[in-house]
């Protein structure tokens, strides 16, 4: 387990370099709004990653609303939740593994599970829109690992 949250850590290092070169738009008073947010009012909804799907494919977030996602692998492969364009549209509090460690971070850019993996993402949707998330494992998503996010 300490294994995979070591690579867990370094495949979310890795996306962290990308910023330089997306000529980022995030959310960048993010931690602002984490602050004043009420978390009491957090919302839970659950996301299985799958051969080859996300369930539910459409996931829909009301702007302002606090939630966890709980992002699970129910597969038998590895398989990411990769969303830029979501991702830079919401405050970002934490990812969290409820056995090894949280990583309170502002931003991500793709988030890697592990066969039998759950993180959880506490976040705020911000920037109303349509956004797609996907699996960037060679051949999912030409196998229909797709789905969108919608906040609304
Ligand atoms: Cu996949």
């Amino acid at each position: 387990m300490k294994k995979n949250m070591a690579l867990l850590l370094a495949m979310i290092i890795s996306s962290f370099s990308q910023f330089g070169f997306t000529g980022s738009t995030y959310i960048t008073n993010a931690g602002e709004i984490v602050k004043s947010t009420d978390w009491k009012k957090m919302q839970t909804v659950r996301v299985e990653l799958d051969e080859f799907s996300y369930s539910p494919e459409i996931l829909t977030f009301k702007a302002g609303q606090p939630y966890k996602l709980e992002l699970v692998n129910a597969g038998d492969k590895k398989h990411y939740f990769t969303a830029p364009k979501f991702y830079k549209a919401i405050a970002t509090r934490k990812v969290q593994s409820n056995k090894d460690g949280e990583i309170k971070a502002p931003y991500f850019t793709a988030i890697e599970l592990m066969v039998g993996g759950q993180l959880d993402m506490y976040f705020v949707p911000v920037d109303k829109g349509d956004y797609t998330v996907y699996c960037t494992i060679k051949g999912h998503r030409d196998e229909g690992m797709e789905g969108k996010i919608i906040i609304r």
